[in-house]
């Protein structure tokens, strides 16, 4: 089992992780971007060459909160990410790359704050797990 990706961790307020630290600026992060939406930065703990992290600058646990959150908010954040995502890969120097959001414990999410995972830099195995 991957570090953190518990069930207890999954019943954190978003707004109280780590991640939001780094959205409202308590804690300070080597940014790779950031605009309104959202904040880019490496992960600490790569499995690949290219390991970046794409956080909302939004408190939303997961893809699974979408009921609970305000549903325009959140299409403007998540569309405004993966429409910015071709960019924040290539300031990391690669156009080509896996995309992952991990979704509850038994998917190995550790940080309630939902997150995209960019990963790449080195040919991807298949099928991921
Ligand atoms: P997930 O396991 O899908 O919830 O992704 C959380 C990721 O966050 C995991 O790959 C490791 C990363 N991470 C955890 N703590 C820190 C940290 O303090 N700094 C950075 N840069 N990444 C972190």
């Amino acid at each position: 089992v991957k570090p953190g990706a518990t069930e207890a961790n999954m019943r954190i307020d978003p707004k109280d992780t780590f991640f939001a630290k780094i959205v409202n600026g308590t804690i300070p992060v080597q940014k790779v971007y950031e605009d309104d939406y959202c904040i880019a930065f490496d992960d600490i703990a790569p499995v690949a060459p290219v390991h970046t992290l794409v956080i909302p600058k939004l408190p939303v646990g997961g893809v699974g909160d979408v009921a609970h959150v305000d549903l325009a908010k959140y299409k403007e954040h998540m569309g405004h990410i993966m429409a910015t995502i071709p960019h924040i890969a290539s300031l990391k120097g690669i156009d080509s790359y896996r995309l992952v959001i991990n979704e509850g414990a038994h998917a190995g999410q550790s940080v309630r704050w939902l997150h995209v995972h960019i990963i790449g830099g080195k040919s991807l195995g298949w099928p991921p797990y």
